[in-house]
C-alpha cells in the first residue's frame, strides 16, 4: 500500500508513522499556550523529531469539545510563519491540522505536504479541490457534529458500522473532487463525538478499518476518555499510560499512523508492540 503526500512516499508495510502534535494555540487541552511564539514552537519541533516523529503536526486552532473557533487570518498567522521556517529546516513531512481550506493552501504553499482534516464529514467540496490541486497528503477524519456540539449527546445505532461507511463514503466524494484514494488516511476520530464507550468499541475494531486499502491513522494521546478509565479525568499529561497501551493494541491492529503528543514513549511502545506482532501466530 502506498500513501502519496505531496512530495513524500510511505510505503506500507512499515514501522508505525508517528505524527508529533506541535499546537501554536493559547487554548488546546493538553499543552495550550506552551508553544505559541515561534521561538517555542521551533525548539519543541526540534524536540520532537530528535525523539523520532516521523511527521510533524501543527495546529493553529484548537479543537477541545466547546473550544472558540478561530478566524481565517489569525489561524494562517499562527501556522504559516512556523511551517515556512520548519519546512526551510527540516526534512521531516509537515501536516497542517486545520478545518478551513484556505488555511490548507496557505500552509500547502508555506511548504506543508498533509492536510490533517478533523471537519472530513463537511458537504462543501472547497478543501477537497486544494488537496487535489497540491497533491497533497489528506487525513480523513470522522466527527459527528462540529467541535462545539459534538459531545452534547454523541448517539449511534452502531458505531463501528457507521465509521465504516464514513469511510467509504468519503473515499467516493474525494474521488469526485480529484483526490485520489493513495492521498487518503482514514481515521476513526477518537473522542470526536464520541463516548467512552463509543471509543472503546472503535478501539477494538481497528483491524476491521483495513479493508479500505488505505492506511488507518489513530489519535488518543492525552484524550479525556483514557482519563476517566484511569483516573488521570484532570490531568492530561498523567493520561500516558492509558495511551501506550492503545498505541500497543492499534500497532497489533495494524494501524500504520498513531497522532501522538509524547512522541518519544511511544516510538518505544510502538517498537515493542511491532517486536511482538512479528512473531504472531495466528
Ligand atoms: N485529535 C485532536 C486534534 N486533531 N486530528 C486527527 N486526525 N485525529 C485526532 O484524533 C485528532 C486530530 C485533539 O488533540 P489536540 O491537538 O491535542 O488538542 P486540541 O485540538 O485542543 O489542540
Amino acid at each position: 500500500m502506498l500513501w502519496r503526500a505531496g512530495k513524500h512516499e510511505f510505503r506500507f508495510p512499515r514501522p508505525t508513522l508517528v505524527m508529533g502534535v506541535l499546537n501554536v494555540t493559547p487554548d488546546s487541552f493538553s499543552d495550550g499556550g506552551k508553544y505559541f511564539s515561534l521561538e517555542a514552537a521551533l525548539e519543541q519541533a526540534g524536540q520532537l523529531i530528535r525523539e523520532g516523529a516521523d511527521i510533524l503536526d501543527v495546529g493553529g486552532e484548537s479543537t477541545r469539545p466547546g473550544a472558540t473557533p478561530v478566524l481565517i487570518e489569525e489561524e494562517i498567522r499562527r501556522v504559516v510563519l512556523i511551517i515556512r521556517q520548519l519546512a526551510a529546516l527540516v526534512r521531516t513531512p509537515i501536516s497542517v491540522d486545520t478545518q478551513k481550506p484556505e488555511v490548507a493552501r496557505a500552509a500547502l504553499l508555506a511548504g506543508a505536504s498533509i492536510v490533517n482534516d478533523i471537519a472530513a464529514n463537511r458537504t462543501d467540496a472547497a478543501m477537497w479541490r486544494v488537496v487535489a490541486e497540491f497533491r497533497a497528503g489528506y487525513v480523513a477524519m470522522h466527527m459527528q457534529g462540529t467541535p462545539q456540539t459534538m459531545q452534547q449527546n454523541p448517539s449511534y445505532t452502531d458505531v463501528v458500522g457507521e465509521v465504516d461507511a464514513f469511510f467509504t463514503d468519503r473515499l467516493a466524494r474525494l474521488e469526485q473532487a480529484g483526490v485520489r484514494a493513495e492521498q487518503v488516511v482514514l481515521d476513526p476520530g477518537i473522542g470526536f463525538g464520541k463516548t467512552v464507550e463509543h471509543n472503546l468499541q472503535l478501539l477494538g475494531a481497528l483491524a476491521r478499518f483495513g479493508h479500505h486499502g488505505r492506511p488507518v491513522l489513530l489519535g488518543v494521546s492525552r484524550k479525556a476518555f483514557l482519563g476517566q478509565l484511569t483516573g488521570a479525568a484532570d490531568n492530561p499529561a498523567a493520561r500516558l499510560p492509558g495511551a501506550l497501551a492503545c498505541a500497543a493494541l492499534a500497532v497489533r491492529d495494524g494501524v500504520q499512523l498513531l497522532r501522538v503528543h509524547d512522541v518519544r514513549e511511544t516510538v518505544a511502545a510502538v517498537r515493542v508492540a511491532a517486536a511482538i506482532s512479528a512473531k504472531r501466530r495466528e
